[in-house]
């Protein structure tokens, strides 16, 4: 069986993504989706990009680009303000984490969030990091939209793909995955002390590990309303 599986903001949390890893084992036959914001905030974003690094090697992982990867970026090519933004938004664990110099950030974790992709979409489902706009196509989302903007209080509808939509970048505080039916929310707010969330979209199955080595595995309800 070929499981198609997104997981949530990891927000530079470590020890929770290799408890989810270790618990789902993918393998070739599966693609896992990183819905973005890998780094900042959490304390080991250095580990975590290079535990994702080395997924490449283990199954189909397809990346998105998240809005903390955009600021991480931004400082580093512009330095001064964008500097300043990134370091006062998460940046600063992130910097800790490679010992407070830029220079130590190794050239193939660069090279690894310089091929994130902006979305992707599978025959029923498609992911972005933030939002979408219901009415325009996946590949002309704006920026503003697709990795900044919060889901909590204009939730989109359904996109004229007519796809169930999974996201990240709108912390659940209670760390439930928040469902829409055609949109799942499953960035759990793990750096604050809550799940990080793995979800097989196909089956709804999902998996939650946090940063004391937890796990604990749930089912999203309603599945085969949508197929
Ligand atoms: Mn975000």
């Amino acid at each position: 069986m070929s499981r198609i599986i997104a997981i949530g903001d990891i927000h530079g949390c470590c020890t929770a993504l290799h408890t989810l890893l270790r618990e789902i084992r993918p393998t070739f036959q599966d693609t896992v989706i990183g819905l973005g914001d890998y780094v900042d905030r959490g304390m080991q974003s250095d580990e975590v990009i290079e535990t994702l690094v080395n997924l490449v090697s283990d199954c189909r992982f397809v990346p998105l680009i998240g809005n903390h990867e955009i600021m991480m970026f931004k400082a580093l090519q512009n330095g001064n303000e964008d500097m300043d933004f990134w370091l006062t938004h998460g940046g600063n664990s992130t910097l800790a984490s490679y010992g407070g110099r830029v220079q130590n950030i190794p050239q193939h974790h660069l090279s690894f969030l310089r091929h994130c992709v902006r979305f992707f979409e599978t025959d029923h489902h498609f992911f972005v990091h933030a939002n979408y706009d219901p009415d325009t196509p996946l590949g002309e989302q704006p920026d503003d939209i697709l990795f900044w903007q919060h889901v909590n209080a204009f939730p989109p509808g359904l996109h004229a793909n007519g796809k169930i939509a999974v996201v990240g970048h709108t912390p659940q505080q209670d760390g439930e995955i928040l469902d829409f039916g055609h949109l799942k929310v499953i960035d759990t707010y793990c750096y604050g002390d809550q799940w990080l969330t793995a979800l097989d979209v196909t089956t709804g199955t999902y998996w939650q590990a946090n940063n004391a080595g937890e796990l604990k595995v749930g089912q999203l309800d309603e599945q085969e309303e949508f197929y």
